[in-house]
């Protein structure tokens, strides 16, 4: 027993990773059968992300200490996010257009399958992230809506000076009560990782078509970039910082992303990764991490340019300069109203259809599919949360850079 703890986390999760592959593809589809193991580590993981989020964001809003720091931290993060999402999304489009993973598949949309929907408006999408019952939005898990009371509800510690302490020191316990949960819960992750890895190698198998496989080969690729050329470009010329510390120190989130495929999930191991291996502060982190999770998604908004691209392909739709306009800001607002879940990608490939006019059958071509992209995307979208986390705690001294230099396995 004491063996297996001796072994860092991240090794056993990597372990259970290629033991996963392989008793998968050697099981076929039965390893169905042991998909509950990786449920339950997803419910239990799931079970932490609205008390963690309430108390590590209200604690990291108040830590804050005063409103200006705040609109300077949220300020550069929001700025962030928008730059390096508008360039995952023309990511997208251009490896759509150079490798066409559409090409050569031709099919006939079904009549009146063209979707007719307008995106849902920017007021609506504002107004559902005002919890008009902030116990519902805790209640139903609604983290757009959780994370504006909870900054709401720091703030108000703020601003109620001495006050305010008592109820401060609450949350900062809670915090810390969380984060010792999140690290009982953390020790299921091999378990979880190795059953929906054989769950999913066991449903896919390896002969996928080819124009899927095209489309999933170029889904990572478009990713490597993002995080390769991209991220690591931030951190070096914005942040600084050297950039193998960084990889070795978020390789736990990353691997807890990609088998689970939520970036809600994974958030517990996102804040742990950023706080105890590269240094930053943890109300930076709190504030960041939380919000990033649920509203910055590059590897979605990379994702959904390249599958209107394939749509497009697939049904001989011509894309006129408008149409790739229109694809890059509808799938910059998808990514930030895609929730962090398995799949939300795939719902989010409506809101964009409906704006260029590709069919809708495309989503169930490729739904099969999903969750083996989904895998990256989440990783993705979690290392440039990770990413923009680290720079903007440079940019205003909240990073501990001896801390961040030694980063290790948890
Ligand atoms: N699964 C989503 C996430 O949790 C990403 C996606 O569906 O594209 O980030």
């Amino acid at each position: 027993m004491k063996f297996w703890f001796r072994i860092p986390l991240w090794q056993r999760v990597i372990g259970a990773l290629v033991l996963g592959v392989i008793v998968g593809l050697l099981w076929g589809p039965g390893a169905e059968s042991i998909k509950w193991i990786g449920d339950l580590f997803i419910r239990a993981i799931k079970m932490l992300v609205v008390p963690l989020i309430f108390f590590s964001l209200v604690a990291g809003v108040a830590a804050i200490g005063d409103l200006r720091k705040l609109g300077r931290v949220g300020g550069r993060a929001v700025g962030l996010f928008l730059i390096t999402g508008l360039i995952s999304v023309s990511l997208g489009l251009l490896l759509g257009a150079v490798i066409q993973p559409g090409a050569g598949l031709h099919l006939s949309p079904a009549a009146g399958s063209v979707p007719d929907k307008a995106p849902p408006g920017a007021t609506d999408m504002i107004l559902s992230m005002v919890p008009d019952n902030p116990v519902a939005a805790m209640a139903s898990g609604d983290v757009l809506q959780l994370i504006v009371f909870s900054i709401l509800f720091g703030i108000g510690i703020v601003m109620a000076k001495e006050a305010g302490l008592p109820i401060q020191r609450g949350v900062d316990a809670g915090a810390i009560v969380m984060q010792n949960v999140t690290m009982i819960v953390m020790e299921l992750t091999p378990f979880g990782v190795f059953a929906l890895i054989a769950w999913v190698a066991g449903s896919y198998g390896l002969d996928a078509l080819l124009p899927l496989g095209k489309l999933v080969l170029t889904n990572y690729l478009g990713c490597l970039i993002i995080i390769g050329v991209v991220y690591a470009g931030m951190l070096k010329f914005v942040a600084r910082l050297p950039i193998g510390d960084f990889f070795r120190g978020v390789i736990d989130a990353q691997a807890v992303a990609y088998s689970t495929a939520s970036s809600s999930a994974t958030l517990p191991v996102t804040m742990q990764c950023a706080q105890e291996n590269l240094g930053v502060s943890r109300s930076v982190s709190s504030f960041i991490l939380s919000l990033g999770a649920t509203i910055n998604m590059d590897g979605t908004a990379m994702y959904l340019g390249l599958a209107t691209m394939f749509g497009a392909q697939i049904f001989g739709i011509d894309l006129t300069f408008t149409d790739y306009l229109l694809i890059a800001v509808t799938s910059t607002l998808g990514s930030v109203g895609a929730a962090g879940i398995p799949g939300a990608g795939l719902i989010m490939m409506t809101l964009v259809f409906g704006v260029v006019g590709v069919p809708l059958e495309t989503i169930a071509f490729v739904a099969g599919i999903d969750r083996i992209m989904d895998m990256m995307r989440t990783a993705t979208n979690i290392t440039g949360d990770l990413t923009v986390t680290t720079t903007v705690a440079k940019m205003v001294g909240e990073i501990d850079v001896a801390e961040y230099v030694s980063a290790e396995d948890i």
